[in-house]
């Protein structure tokens, strides 16, 4: 399957960041086409196109720009339609193994911005942020000197291109806690407070930035957006299958030949993106692999043929997620890579939940004693029920999201866990694995 140079069709231009050659290449045309149209006309557009956010949950960005209360013609609004309407961009990307945002921002941040000015027209919005991980100084930058740009040229500030319509954009750094891109903790992060997560419902949509109804909208999705109005939801359509269409930026790293961001349609499969990337490593087999980061199940070889979007990977028992691809060979441990994700999520659990905050340091606990040979054959399934009582049970995502490693590791390499037990411990749970000699 060849690739599908729309969201990366810049990235090889050279000085593709800036604004000459962004508008050079036919950037900022969709934002005039959008001007040209009315706000809901534009809302129904990116509902019909299909689109469903790239941040991790793929909800459909169309309907989340809908759930925006908007003044009824002829009535007084008041009420959350009464208030201001704010739309916040989540460059916080945090999830281990993901990197599609960052290199959106640092080789096309006007595609960026032209999408952000484009959403914040259709929810009637005249402020607009985008909060970017902290540690990303060099996307920051990028950003903040791409907005300059953009101001100076009219495509911010008073007055867009002449339509009379206004919109601020203010580029905000975080501090760099995997929770703030929780989007209930990345808008208390803005507001001057802890980043912890609220609880949902009210959704931002109704109640977020300041109480205010607010959109929170991934970089990809909105980078996607001028597509989406250049294009018309038709075109859009074509790409990948009819519930998840569109084209999308796929990670690779871990044991690949070529690891790096690779744009194909939705649906493409991991062999398919593996021959791309040149194969696992020569010599070597796939062993397991991640279709989202780190909170999605495993997949393992006989998941290669799963189609890359949100249905069918779901399906097939994980989630596409951030379309984080970490690849494992032969030579790596589960059981490692298992404790090192579940380290991170003990180091970023925010605290705010007992199942998530004790759990998931319990988990590291286990899974380091299994690691270094002094497990007990009861720790199999005391993992188990810890991450059956953190599933369902914590406050926000990040507690689920710290248990898929742990369910899917045991549901398909339950031997190599197994295999780490002292030989007394092995037996003790009747079924060693010991070589005989
Ligand atoms: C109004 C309703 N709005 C849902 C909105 C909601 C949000 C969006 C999706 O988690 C996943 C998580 C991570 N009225 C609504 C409504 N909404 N119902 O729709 O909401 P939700 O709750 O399904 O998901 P979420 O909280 O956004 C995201 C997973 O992604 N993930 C991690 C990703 C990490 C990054 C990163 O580092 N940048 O994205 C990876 O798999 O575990 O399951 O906007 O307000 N009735
Ligand atoms: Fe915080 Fe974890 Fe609870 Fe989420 S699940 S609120 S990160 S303690």
């Amino acid at each position: 399957m060849p690739l599908t140079p729309v969201l990366t069709q810049r990235f090889a231009a050279e000085r593709s960041w800036t604004l000459e050659t962004y508008e050079r290449l036919d950037g900022y045309a969709a934002l005039r086409q959008a001007l040209a149209m009315t706000p809901d006309e534009l809302v129904a557009l990116v509902k019909d196109s299909g689109l469903r956010g790239r941040g991790g949950a793929g909800f459909p960005t169309g309907m989340k720009w809908s759930f925006i209360p908007q003044p009824k013609p002829g009535e007084t609004p008041t009420g959350p339609a009464a208030a201001p309407k704010y739309l916040v961009v989540n460059a916080d990307e945090g999830e281990p193994g993901t990197c599609k945002d960052v290199p959106l921002m640092m080789a096309d941040p006007h595609s960026l911005i032209e999408g952000v000015v484009i959403a914040a027209y259709a929810i009637r919005s005249h402020f607009a942020v985008i909060y970017v991980r902290g540690e990303a100084v060099h996307a920051h930058r990028r950003l903040v000197a791409a907005v300059q740009e953009a101001y100076a040229a009219g495509y911010l500030g008073t007055d867009v291109l002449g339509s009379g319509w206004d919109v601020e954009l203010v580029v905000h750094a975080g501090a760099g806690a995997y929770i703030c891109g929780e989007e209930t903790a990345l808008l208390e992060s803005l507001e001057g407070y802890r980043g912890q997560p609220r609880l949902k419902p009210p959704f931002p949509a109704v109640a977020g930035l300041y109480g205010s109804p607010t959109v929170i909208n991934n970089v990809e999705t909105l980078a996607t957006v001028p597509y989406v109005v250049r294009g018309g939801a038709d075109w859009f359509k074509r790409f990948g299958p009819e519930k998840s269409p569109g084209p999308k930026i796929y990670s690779l790293s871990g044991r690949v030949v070529h690891p790096g961001q690779y744009e194909a349609p939705m649906g493409t499969t991991m062999r398919e993106l593996l021959a791309m990337a040149g194969g696992v490593r020569p010599g070597h087999e796939l062993k397991f692999w991640t279709p989202g980061g780190s909170s999605t199940p495993y997949f393992t070889p006989e998941h290669l043929d799963v189609p890359l979007d949100f249905d069918s990977v779901g399906k097939a028992g994980s989630m596409l997620g951030t379309t984080a691809l970490m690849v494992f060979d032969e030579t790596d441990s589960i059981v490692e890579a298992t404790l090192r994700f579940t380290e991170f999520y003990a180091h970023e659990s925010c605290g705010k939940c007992t199942p998530c905050r004790e759990g998931t340091s319990w988990l590291v606990q286990v899974l380091e004693r299994l690691v270094h040979g002094r497990g007990m054959a009861t720790d199999l399934d005391l993992l188990t029920d810890i991450a059956d009582n953190i599933l369902g049970r914590s406050f926000c995502a990040l507690g689920d999201g710290a248990t898929s490693c742990i369910a899917s590791s045991m549901k398909y390499f339950r031997d190599d866990y197994v295999a780490l037990l002292p030989l007394d411990e092995q037996e003790r749970l009747g079924r060693s694995l010991r070589i005989e000699p």
